[in-house]
């Protein structure tokens, strides 16, 4: 009897035993006709895995469900490297299964759900999330500071669902501009997934340009009925519908709405090209008045952008410098959604508790962008003033936040931040 996976194609648990087949020769078939949200709903499926998740595999000997624990079944069926070579080896490739489902998965999937409107969405638990997975992806850029793969020297069972895992982070929530705080879990990644075993189930994988903005928690839905000859005409012609994409890679039923395009991306063109500016700004290492804030006012295009100045409304609460600082950290981690239409800079000023946050905005458009000010809830805890450019002292303030210049306003300053 062939071993049959109950699972969309693209469930990234899935990924985890497909690869692990390739990997250990075992055959392993995906089920016929499966249908989220259906087939897992029936008594059937209900009898193989009481709780009604996918993924589930039917073996010889009964079902069995957690895609870890499939994982392990299917590797141990031959004899291959999957688990290493002695007591060690295994030890330390469970080490990091737990670790990858724990640290890693567990805080991608509590940044995923309330994003992409399965949870609802909580600010505070957002950052929580991500500051654990940061620390998650540290610790594990480290130990591949000096290692190939986790355990060993060739793939082991920790790989394939460690790597399964940053699949969903880095197709839908981690951008260039955040792993590259990892280089070496990137390196890491993009060696795994282009591995011929790997690259047979996942495809080409391309990395998320955006953090996809935040939807609104779905009400339930009318309950769909377990399959019935009645309505199968109907879920034919359902199935013609191409799926964007994206929505391949992720885990629940529905494939969410195609994203209106943004309004931004239909102002009339601007000569100012904004990530040519980001990229002048990075790389004026030295001279920066007259290399790089030239360089902005020359390419600066006052009808296709604008420049707001924010001042943080309670800043009589900043008395602990790492707090403002992480304050801050946050609020340009939420702007992420904005990286293509913006760029900024934002002060923490002061010698001494409390400290001033002042920033400086480049935004596309003469507004402050609306998905911005509904979608970021920092932006409300500033107030913001667009920048006067008949006004010299102005431009010049804007010229001091752009280089950083210290003494700001008469004060040190304890850190600058850029969003670019
Ligand atoms: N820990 C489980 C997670 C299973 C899981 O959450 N499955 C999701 C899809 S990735 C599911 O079936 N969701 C449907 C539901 O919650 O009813 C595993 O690794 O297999």
């Amino acid at each position: 009897m062939a071993l049959v996976l109950y699972s969309s194609k693209t469930n990234k648990n899935a990924f985890k035993t497909l690869i692990v087949a390739e990997y250990a020769g075992v055959k392993v078939e995906l089920a016929a006709n499966f249908e989220m949200g259906v087939t897992n709903k029936t008594p059937e499926f209900i009898k193989m895995n009481p709780i009604g998740k996918i993924p589930v595999l039917q073996t010889p000997d009964g079902p069995v469900f957690e895609s870890n624990a499939i994982a392990r079944y299917v590797a141990r069926l031959t004899d291959n490297a999957l688990y290493g070579s002695s007591l060690i080896d295994y030890a330390h490739i469970e080490q990091w299964i737990d670790f990858s489902t724990l640290e890693i998965d567990a805080n991608l999937v509590s940044w995923y759900r309330p994003r992409t409107g399965r949870a609802p969405y909580l600010p505070p638990a957002e950052e929580a999330a991500i500051s654990a997975l940061k620390r998650g992806l540290a610790a594990l850029d480290s130990h591949l500071a000096s290692n190939t793969y986790l355990v060993g020297h060739s793939v082991t069972l920790a790989d394939i669902i460690l790597t399964s895992n940053l699949y969903l982070g880095f197709t839908i929530l981690l951008t260039k501009s955040f792993t590259s705080e990892f280089p070496h879990v990137e390196r890491y990644f993009w060696t795994l997934v282009n591995q011929p075993n790997f690259k047979k189930i996942l495809g080409e994988v391309k990395q998320t340009e955006s953090l996809p903005p935040v939807q609104s928690a779905k009400k339930p839905e009318p309950k769909k009925e377990a399959k019935s000859k009645k309505d199968e005409p109907k879920k034919e012609a359902k199935k013609e519908a191409p799926k964007p994409a994206k929505a391949e890679a992720e885990e629940e039923e529905e494939a969410p709405k195609p994203k209106p395009k943004n309004p931004l991306d239909l102002l009339p063109p601007s000569k100012m090209i904004l990530d040519e500016w980001k990229r002048l700004y990075s790389n004026t290492k030295t001279n920066f008045r007259e290399v790089a804030i030239k360089g902005f006012w020359d390419m600066y295009d006052p009808e296709g952008y604008s420049l707001w100045f924010c001042d943080y409304k309670y800043n009589d609460e900043n008395t602990v410098s790492f707090v403002t600082l992480n304050k801050v950290g946050g609020f340009l981690q939420r702007m992420d959604l904005a990286r293509k239409y913006a760029f900024g800079k934002m002060l923490v000023i002061g010698s001494g508790p409390p400290f001033k946050v002042k920033g400086l905005w480049l935004f596309r458009g003469q507004e402050i962008p609306q998905f911005v000010i509904d979608e970021c809830y920092d932006m409300e805890l500033y107030d913001w003033k667009k920048v006067d450019l008949s006004d010299e002292a102005q431009k010049e303030r804007v010229n001091q936040m752009i280089e950083d210049a210290e003494p700001f306003e008469g004060e040190a300053l304890l850190d600058a931040k850029c969003f670019k």
